[in-house]
């Protein structure tokens, strides 16, 4: 049999191809053909194709009956925050207790202490018929307190758009930012390393950074849709889409791009996804926000001011039916970092603050969250301490788990306002918020009551969420 699909010759670009709302792609996929075009991946329920083409008028010939619209996605590459390990720390092997306070590594995770894991295993430590997917940077399948807790048959590579089942494509190769989401998620009490908040539950490691560290549309919308056709009920997204995160409706050249990834979000949860997202590290306030400065931020194009209107959202972070988590340090106070907003922000949970204690001067590493890495260069996995809102995510993914494990009837929508409604209300700092007053630029004022900008409707709580 000849190969289903030709490879193109030279330096092919990558197009989103969006069929009218509601209508088959077949018709764009023949326009593709006839304008040169290959296409990668068809997602006929969303109306989504993705392409590749040489042809530099490859746009405006695809552009036609049945094709809605086009746009290439170079340039819209998202970076990760950048999560670097700041300390590794050894784990000693000892006998397994089931209790999570009786891991090697214990002491050392106040955040599990603090959103009371090891209460919440008193009800349940998660079903295995709950699967979270990881869309992040691959999770390292060898790591010993992962090899337990991952489905392997529902973890691909979404890299370039198109999924990859093969196992060493959904490993990671130049960041360990997703093993380290993982294990806070679910590493295993084995008496070996760490606990996750919800060792019962499996993983799936759904690929989306490539070795770059960037997040592209068309692996975003393979990784939406992979995880709602292969029964993830939940799904954790610890980056926040920047060139999209000012994006507006009306920008010709990214609106194709903002619609697949909106169908593909909508997609998701019609099919029973809840959406995590992180908050980001900007400490910027997503609900006052007006001036993007740094998008789009791959280098691709040079970075320009624009003005941001009401049309504005940012994705996934503010799509509509997305949990958007900020972080919090052990103190139970804004993490320093930690972008916020009213409206926006609907939880918090710890994501570290390695600055607090010491006003700014040193860092304190082991106020960061203790998960399991994966050293890339030496293939090592190992444990470390990294923070971010991307390491707060996961704890409030890893919650909804839980709760989703003791009451598995609850939708999308039940397990969202179940997180809320059982997380613990943390007051607004008064004034001017400042935690590192050493430091310029870590201002930050909250607004609101009970429910408010800088943590939403407060701290996941898994004992709560499950008893
Ligand atoms: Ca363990
Ligand atoms: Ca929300």
């Amino acid at each position: 049999m000849l190969p289903a699909r030709a490879v193109a010759v030279g330096p092919d670009t990558t197009f989103i191809v969006l069929a009218p709302q509601g209508h088959s792609t077949a018709k764009a996929a023949a326009r593709v053909a006839a304008a040169g075009g290959v296409v990668v991946a068809t997602y006929d329920q969303i109306g989504v194709l993705v392409a590749r083409s040489t042809n530099p008028a490859f746009q405006t010939a695809v552009a036609g009956a049945g094709v809605d619209s086009v746009a290439s996605t170079t340039g819209l590459g998202a970076a990760v925050d950048d999560d670097t390990t700041v300390e590794v720390v050894d784990s000693a092997a000892q006998q397994a207790t089931g209790d999570p306070t009786g891991e090697p590594l214990f002491s050392r995770q106040w955040d599990m202490t603090q959103i009371h894991v090891p209460q919440a295993h008193t009800v349940t430590t998660g079903s295995p018929n709950v699967v979270v997917g990881v869309l992040d940077s691959g999770i390292s399948s060898t790591h010993p307190d992962l090899v337990t807790q991952i489905a392997k048959d529902k973890s691909a590579s979404c890299i370039g758009g198109v999924a990859d089942t093969t196992e060493a494509a959904w490993n990671p190769t130049t960041s360990d930012h997703g093993t380290h989401v993982a294990g806070t998620i679910a590493a295993a009490v084995n008496g070996v390393g760490v606990a996750g908040v919800a060792p019962g539950v499996k993983v799936a490691s759904v690929k989306v950074v490539n070795d770059d560290g960037f997040i592209y549309p068309e692996a975003a919308v393979c990784g939406y849709l992979w995880a709602a056709e292969h029964g993830m009920q939940i799904t954790n997204n610890s980056y926040f889409i920047d060139p999209w995160e000012f994006n507006c409706r009306n920008d010709e050249r990214q609106r194709p791009v903002w619609i697949a990834v909106q169908r593909a979000l909508r997609y998701s949860q019609g099919m029973g996804v809840l959406t995590v997202a992180s908050a980001g590290n900007s400490n910027v306030d997503l609900q006052h926000k007006f001036v993007d400065s740094g998008s789009p931020n791959d280098g691709s194009f040079p970075v320009e001011d624009r003005t941001i209107t009401g049309a504005c959202l940012d994705l996934p972070a503010e799509a509509p039916g997305v949990v958007t988590v900020s972080a919090v340090g052990p103190t139970r106070l804004k993490s320093y970092y930690s972008s916020y907003g009213q409206g926006v922000v609907d939880v918090t949970a710890p994501g570290g603050d390695t600055r607090f204690r010491t006003g700014g001067a040193v860092s304190t590493s082991t106020d960061a969250v203790l998960s399991t890495t994966f050293n890339t260069v030496t293939k090592t996995n190992g444990w470390g301490y990294k923070q971010g809102t991307s390491m707060a995510g996961p704890h409030a993914a890893g919650v909804a788990a839980l709760a989703l494990s003791a009451h598995p009837d609850l939708t999308p929508a039940a397990l969202a306002t179940t997180l809320e409604r059982t997380a613990e209300a943390l007051p607004c700092p008064a004034g001017v918020y400042n935690p590192v007053p050493a430091l310029s630029g870590y201002e930050a004022t909250c607004t609101g009551g009970d429910r408010n900008g800088f943590y939403g409707a407060g701290e996941v709580d898994a004992y709560n969420a499950v008893r």
